[in-house]
């Protein structure tokens, strides 16, 4: 069918060449037959336009202008591809070309309107050519590895919603560009119910044209998020690797071969290709440096230093041992992905799933890692085209990981989120299916990755109270770390964010503010009476003269005392404090205090 749809298409340009090039001679003499039909053919107008423009008359000049148009566009479209009617740009060269910043001279305010709706400058997207080539970023070392012959093939799913066209085809360009065809299976699309019109019959229409059997598009009918869209890819692809990708990546040259050399040696390898950043506003493509993805207590993901060994190694293209993925680019064997449960289809919309997919793959048996060979250059988009509420999904799909696959550890999601155990006011859905797969793949502990995988992760186990504190007189107020480099606690309107998470260990140690989560992070504040001032201080724990200055007695609904000074944290009325509240250290007067929630200890 497409063979002779081909023949068909260049039958018919040949017929309209032949009929052009004799229209041509009746007004001018080729006189250089050798040249470049294109280039002919636009000579042959230019020519004609001027001699016309001399003698002809003015009707004859505009039916034979308007067919030598006509014609132009049709060679041209031949020879440049299919983009150009949809107003984009095929071929090597133009703006943004080797990856360098591009801007539009016109770049006025219809740009930053198209930042609000992608999140990146769609316009300027546009006028890049789909076949751009980036830098190659890979490490010397990369380049003179050689590949052996019979790699297995992958499948390349991207998923997307409500993208720019022009971004969605470059990474389809680009994949093909830079995979060898003999291990490119295909490339599938899956549109998770996007609502632009331009992304249904002109996609469809485009790739079907312009790789005929190699694209496959699959839509969902309704939105179902990230996560369960990814998983329709997987659905999709038949052969025996598949790559998951965002679809506002470009892939650097030779990013395959490694990843599929990894995996033929150990299925059970989960291969991150490294991440290199295109700019959102000029698309010019920046090199990150070799990280890990690790992720803080709230589940949230983040670029972490890669582990020590790795470094003392010295070799940068070496694979790099992750805890867990930043989720934009990962490849996987399809059978062994299915054995270990995919990604957790019971999580909505977007997050969570990285890392769960990080602990599960460590505690069942796998590995992950990044390859900083095989690379892929991601826009790291101002907005996401998702509902508003990716915070409330993002917690939801943390509680899911944390009740699964984090044992004791699993107060530090609760704590990190400022929520209750019981009654955490989230519907994190049923977990008991994940909890069978755990069982039946018989996984490890989280203790036992935590120790092997992610030990730069602060733990909090000597946490008995946590959340808000409340003054009996003056409800409505909460304690605060108060600004960040102003190391002096406050009271200020309760809202259950991170800045009034308090955390009261067995040790007596009050700390105020978000979880440092991890050895790359400072630590929360521990709070201090040194015994001078009226106020309490809040200060780096291990930074504090005496370790009894920071050590409190606090029971439910009593006082606050210092262990140190024997005075208590108290509130006083002033006029001059913020909302008329000030802390003050002093005799104890009876005040009491009130903390929200208690650690609940699980089995494990
Ligand atoms: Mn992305």
């Amino acid at each position: 069918m497409a063979v002779a749809r081909k023949i068909k298409t260049l039958l018919t340009v040949n017929i309209l060449v032949f009929v052009g090039i004799i229209l041509f001679s009746v007004y001018c003499r080729l006189q250089d037959r050798s040249e470049g039909l294109a280039q002919l053919v636009r000579s042959a107008d230019r020519r004609v336009r001027s001699r016309l423009a001399k003698a002809g008359t003015l009707a004859d000049r505009e039916a034979i202008l308007q067919r030598l148009d006509h014609l132009e566009e049709v060679v041209y479209n031949q020879l440049n591809g299919l983009a150009k009617p949809m107003g984009l740009v095929e071929g090597p060269g133009g703006l943004g070309q080797g990856g360098v910043a591009a801007t539009l001279r016109d770049d006025g305010q219809e740009a930053a309107g198209d930042y609000e709706e992608y999140g990146y400058n769609a316009q300027l997207s546009d006028r890049i050519s789909l076949d751009r080539a980036i830098p190659d970023y890979r490490p010397k070392k990369c380049r003179q590895v050689s590949y052996s012959d019979d790699l297995p093939q992958i499948s390349v799913v991207f998923i997307f919603v409500n993208e720019a066209l022009s971004v969605i085809l470059r990474s389809v360009h680009s994949v093909v560009n830079h995979t060898p065809s003999q291990l490119l299976k295909e490339v599938i699309l899956v549109d998770d119910n996007s609502d632009n019109v331009e992304l249904k019959f002109s996609l469809d229409q485009y790739v079907h044209k312009r790789y005929p059997g190699l694209v496959k598009v699959v839509r969902n009918s309704r939105r179902e998020g990230l996560i369960r869209a990814r998983l329709q890819g997987w659905k999709a692809a038949t052969a025996p690797v598949v790559g998951f990708f965002d679809a506002h990546v470009e892939f650097s040259t030779g990013w395959a071969e490694p990843a599929l050399t990894r995996i033929r040696e150990d299925r059970r390898r989960i291969v991150l290709p490294a991440i290199d950043n295109i700019k959102f506003d000029t698309f010019e493509v920046q090199q990150y440096a070799s990280a890990a993805h690790g992720y803080n207590w709230g589940l949230w993901c983040m670029y972490i230093v890669p582990p020590q060994d790795w470094l003392d190694r010295g070799d940068e293209a070496a694979p790099i041992r992750t805890p867990a993925m930043i989720g934009c680019s990962f490849v996987v064997d399809r059978e062994y992905f299915g054995d270990i449960g995919l990604l957790d289809p019971g999580m909505e919309v977007y997050g969570g799933e990285n890392i769960e997919l990080g602990m599960r793959v460590w505690q069942c048996g796998g590995s992950m890692e990044v390859l900083p060979c095989s690379r892929v250059a991601h826009i790291e988009r101002t907005r996401k085209p998702y509902n508003n509420d990716i915070d409330y999904y993002a917690k939801r799909n943390a509680l899911r990981a944390a009740e699964v696959w984090m044992d004791g550890f699993k107060s530090h999601v609760y704590m990190a989120w400022n929520i209750p155990m019981t009654n955490p006011g989230v519907d994190f859905g049923d977990v008991s299916e994940r909890r069978a797969l755990r069982q039946r793949l018989k996984c490890r502990s989280f203790k036992w990755y935590l120790e092997n995988v992610y030990p730069e992760m602060r733990t909090y186990n000597n946490t008995l109270t946590y959340g808000e504190v409340r003054n009996s007189k003056a409800s409505g107020y909460c304690l605060d770390q108060g600004a960040e480099d102003d190391d002096r606690a406050i009271l200020y309107p309760c809202h259950g964010m991170s800045s009034q998470l308090v955390r009261y260990s067995t040790e007596g140690l009050l700390q105020l503010g978000p979880l440092g989560s991890t050895a790359f992070l400072p630590d929360s504040k521990c709070l201090v009476d040194d015994g001078r001032a009226r106020a309490p201080a809040l200060r780096k724990c291990e930074d504090v003269a005496r370790p009894a200055q920071r050590l409190w007695d606090f029971t439910q609904s009593g006082p606050i005392v210092s262990r140190d000074t024997g005075r208590c944290l108290e509130v006083e009325m002033s006029k001059d404090a913020n909302f008329g509240l000030r802390l003050v250290m002093q005799r104890c007067s009876g005040q009491k205090w009130a903390i929200r929630n208690w650690v609940k200890h699980g089995r494990h």
